[in-house]
């Protein structure tokens, strides 16, 4: 199969998932054509049926905003046409699912009928898209979607819910390549982390506000004051400042380190005990799968598709937004036992297996092939 792939180029989850999944099909036999503003960050490897289109806008002086939609559309027309695609899988609603819909519109004019699949990843139905200025294309164009995937029941419930959506919406959870997250230790990484062998506890995000850092840092300082712990903190983004900020203010800025954006975050997470995610809304929490991945367990929220990921008392702890008391009693449980934080850790990997990438490539393979025959003409 010929598969275009839209995507946001960078380390936001929907970005990784769909590079993720475009390498793994290539890997397949497909022929896989990714069409993004930049290099998408996880294509690192270089194949034979892996493609790279760029989609550049120029800037003219008339223009305050550059009309991306526009130029991406024209960009998909071109692709679809001369490298014969059979199928578009766009990744994230704003603005790829409307852009793909006028490639689609054009296309026809030239005979071409090609089906896309439209994947919904979260702030695009939960956050972004729900606001009023978006809605009714948001809406339109995923009822001109061929296909609708998300990546959870709840999300799945949250696009009903919040749009007038009346086609069928397959849900395919996000995935994990489990041979790269299970990698060695990195002894002397943890030695230098925490010499006298403290707990490590890791918060991965871009910081943005809806990932509640700042609960992070408010849960840690409960922690440490019952078991001796570090916490890494790894990413960057707008709440970077009010943690380093609340650190000072708690006297703990020798317990945590800030160690900025990161590409091999299963290297961290190979040394760490307890993953924190206080999030106030997650459609899956791909990065929650990817500490589980590694051995580690999780003390999230029971916000939007946590729970679908997220066991309750098996491979981690949820509680209410916002519950900081209840998510440090909840880390403490865990980390205070070294017996019952190794039944922990061997939960969490278990249940990240159930979330392999060789569970779920199937069930893309498949739906392309439902949507295809479905809209042969
Ligand atoms: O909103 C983000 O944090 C980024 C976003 C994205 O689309 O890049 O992540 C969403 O998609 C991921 C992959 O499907 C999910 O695992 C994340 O839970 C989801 N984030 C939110 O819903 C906040």
């Amino acid at each position: 199969m010929k598969i275009g792939i839209v995507c946001y180029p960078t380390f936001g989850g929907s970005g990784v998932v769909a590079t993720e999944l475009g390498k793994a099909l290539a890997s397949n036999g497909h022929q896989v054509h990714f069409i993004t503003y930049s290099q998408p960050a996880r294509l690192d490897f270089f194949s034979e049926n892996l493609f790279y289109h760029e989609v550049s806008v120029s800037n003219y002086p008339l223009f305050d905003y550059s009309p991306y939609e526009v130029v991406l559309a024209s960009k998909l027309v071109d692709v679809v046409r001369y490298e014969k695609l059979d199928i578009l899988h766009v990744h994230y609603a704003i603005p790829h699912a409307s852009a793909a819909f006028m490639a689609k519109q054009i296309l026809a004019t030239y005979g071409i009928h090609i089906p896309v699949v439209t994947t919904l990843h979260g702030t695009d139905i939960t956050l972004v898209g729900r606001d009023a200025t978006f809605n009714p294309v948001v809406t339109f164009s995923i009822n001109q979607s061929d296909g609708i995937t998300c990546v959870s029941e709840d999300l799945k419930r949250a696009t009903y819910e919040h749009f007038d959506v009346y086609k069928d919406i397959k849900v395919i959870p996000n995935f994990i390549d489990l041979t790269r997250f299970s990698l060695k230790k990195k002894d002397h990484f943890k030695k230098a982390i925490a010499p006298n062998d403290e707990l490590i506890m890791v918060h991965t995000s871009n910081f943005r506000r809806v990932k509640r850092s700042t609960d992070v840092i408010r849960i840690f300082k409960k922690v440490q004051e019952k078991v001796p712990s570090k916490l890494l903190m790894v990413g960057d983004g707008e709440d970077r400042g009010n943690c380093e900020q609340l650190c000072r203010e708690f006297q703990i800025c020798d317990h945590v380190r800030f160690l900025g954006k990161q590409e091999a975050v299963e290297e961290i997470l190979s040394v760490a005990d307890l993953f924190l995610m206080p999030s106030n809304t997650e459609s899956f929490g791909l990065a929650a799968l990817e500490a589980m991945a590694c051995k580690v367990p999780v003390i999230s929220t029971n916000a939007g598709g946590l729970p679908e990921l997220n066991v309750q008392g098996v491979t981690g702890f949820l509680s209410t937004v916002g519950d900081v008391e209840d998510m440090a009693k909840n880390a403490i449980y865990i980390l205070e036992d070294a017996e019952r934080l190794e039944k922990f850790k061997e939960n969490a990997l278990a249940r990240a297996k159930e979330f392999d990438l060789s569970l779920i490539l199937p069930l893309y393979e498949q739906y392309y092939k439902e949507v295809l025959d479905a809209t042969l003409v």
